[in-house]
């Protein structure tokens, strides 16, 4: 397959009907010729229905993945990576299907890392004070504490180590040993974040508004944050004894 976009952006999702048969066509309006890559773990809700029939309406300009469950996010990413590698793209985003980020930053992100200014471009909620709309004061607490201690404890340069929004040059994603990572939820933004960084790749934060979700429902589970607490120390560990 060929294709001549050179930017992609990889949406993973699971029961995300709604908000993905609004989210691609958005995608497909922006100025930029922004290609779509949609990893489906199976929703019973019938996401990969829509996405199919949005393809028919784009044509060549949507991708899906179907997995077969709900295999979690860092798996999802990883293996949205392999196919932007394996597709030739040059900038290869992330973004959720949730509209929590907003389609209209992404050509902002990649033009950061086309025009050279960075490696991975970081839409950050925490770069300009605290860039959140409609989050408790209970997430927001937990959030910007988790966020804390993964960059006092890792000492990466970045206010929003678990961003999920984001631009990242291919040769950031050629330059990582993908099969090495671990995570698989918030610890997987910090887990690629810390990689590229100590891999000697620049990291830049663009300020982005993020925005709780209106339409579907959380995968957030008390299992993902703890993944994230332990899954720092073992990245720092390893980095220590150069077995990263
Ligand atoms: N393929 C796949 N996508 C997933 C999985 N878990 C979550 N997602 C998607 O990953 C994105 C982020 O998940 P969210 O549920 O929004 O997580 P969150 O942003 O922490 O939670 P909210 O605040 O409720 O939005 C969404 O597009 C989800 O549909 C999974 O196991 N597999
Ligand atoms: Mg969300």
């Amino acid at each position: 397959m060929s294709q001549k976009n050179e930017s992609i952006v990889i949406i993973p999702t699971f029961n995300e009907r709604e908000n993905i048969s609004k989210l691609i066509p958005h995608v497909m309006d922006l100025p930029e010729q922004i290609d779509v890559l949609v990893v489906d773990d199976g929703s019973p809700d019938g996401t990969a229905d829509v996405v199919k029939a949005l393809q028919e309406t784009y044509s060549g300009r949507i991708h899906l993945i179907e997995r077969e469950g709900k295999l979690g996010l860092g798996t999802a990413y990883v293996t949205g990576f392999r196919f932007a590698l394996d597709h030739s793209y040059l900038q290869i985003c992330q973004m959720d299907a949730d509209f929590s980020h907003d389609p209209d930053d992404l050509p902002r992100l990649i033009s950061e890392v086309k025009q050279g200014h960075c490696d991975v471009a970081v839409g950050s909620r925490y770069s300009k004070g605290i860039s959140i709309i409609n989050w408790p004061l209970t997430r927001l607490i937990l959030s910007y504490s988790a966020n804390l201690y993964a960059r006092t404890i890792t000492g990466m340069p970045v206010l929003d180590t678990t961003a999920g929004f984001k631009c990242l040059s291919r040769k950031v994603l050629e330059n990582i040993n993908l099969s090495k990572i671990r995570s698989n939820g918030y610890s997987f933004q910090i887990e690629m974040h810390f990689r590229a960084w100590k891999a000697g790749f620049t990291l830049k934060e663009v300020s982005i508004i993020f925005r709780e979700r209106t339409e579907g429902v959380s995968k957030m589970s008390k299992k993902i944050v703890m993944e994230a607490v332990w899954m720092v120390w073992i990245l720092k560990i390893r980095s220590i004894f150069g077995i990263l």
